[in-house]
């Protein structure tokens, strides 16, 4: 294998991963993945903390390069390999203020799905995180009136990302219902040449992708 194989390590239960495999299987790139379980806490191992010190997925391996934060990773990804990137600078911009804006808000959508799914918490946390969640959803939702992307003509890494940590939102009684606009934009999205959901796209097991050809 060599160093310029894309290796990503993940989760199949992951949002973060799933925003980074996205874009990969979208792009049709050839890549590893290597999964890490994080209900056995391999996250918090040493040799994963070797690689990403904040003990989570995912993480990029690349020319010897160690890329972790799932949109800094579609960053790199957007940068090497010149796809989903914005057409003009200003989108290029664009795309990563919408990165950081999910970073705040669409990971309540994740909290909310987190909390409802993999750890009980205090009914007080959920009522302060839901609303959050569901104004995050609104906000994409309004955003997306009489336009096909969030930026620019085409799907970019703001697309992605922010797509990316939403997909869960059922899992945390959540839905598109009553935001027509960002459900069209899901539907766009998954018309896409190598679009797949989390659990059908990110493997339970390591696993090697060969390059897509159309
Ligand atoms: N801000 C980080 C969040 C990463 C994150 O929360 N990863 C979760 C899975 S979605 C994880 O590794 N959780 C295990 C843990 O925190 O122990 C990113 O976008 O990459």
């Amino acid at each position: 294998m060599t160093d310029d194989r894309l290796t990503l390590y993940g989760s199949f239960t992951s949002s973060s991963s799933y925003k980074p495999m996205l874009f990969l299987s979208l792009s049709g790139l050839p890549f590893s993945f290597r999964t890490v379980n994080l209900k056995k806490g391999a996250q918090k191992e040493a040799a994963h903390l070797a690689i990403n010190r904040y003990g989570q997925v995912p993480v990029l391996a690349h020319r010897g390069l160690l890329i972790v934060q799932s949109n800094v990773v579609l960053d790199y990804l957007a940068r090497t390999t010149g796809r989903f990137e914005g057409r003009t600078e200003q989108d290029r911009w664009r795309a990563r203020e919408w990165l950081s804006w999910e970073n705040d808000a669409i990971t309540n959508v994740a909290k909310v799905r987190h909390y409802s799914r993999f750890r009980q918490v205090d009914p007080a946390v959920m009522d302060y995180f839901r609303p959050l969640a569901e104004g995050a959803l609104d906000f994409i939702d309004k955003a997306l009136e009489g336009r096909d992307w969030l930026v620019g003509e085409s799907c970019t890494i703001a697309d992605i990302g922010c797509w990316g940590r939403m997909v869960f939102m059922a899992e945390g009684g959540m839905s598109m219902d009553g935001r027509p606009n960002l459900r069209n934009w899901a539907t766009r999205l998954q018309a896409m040449a190598g679009f797949a959901l989390p659990y059908d796209l990110i493997p339970k097991r390591d696993q090697e992708f060969s390059a897509r050809t159309e």
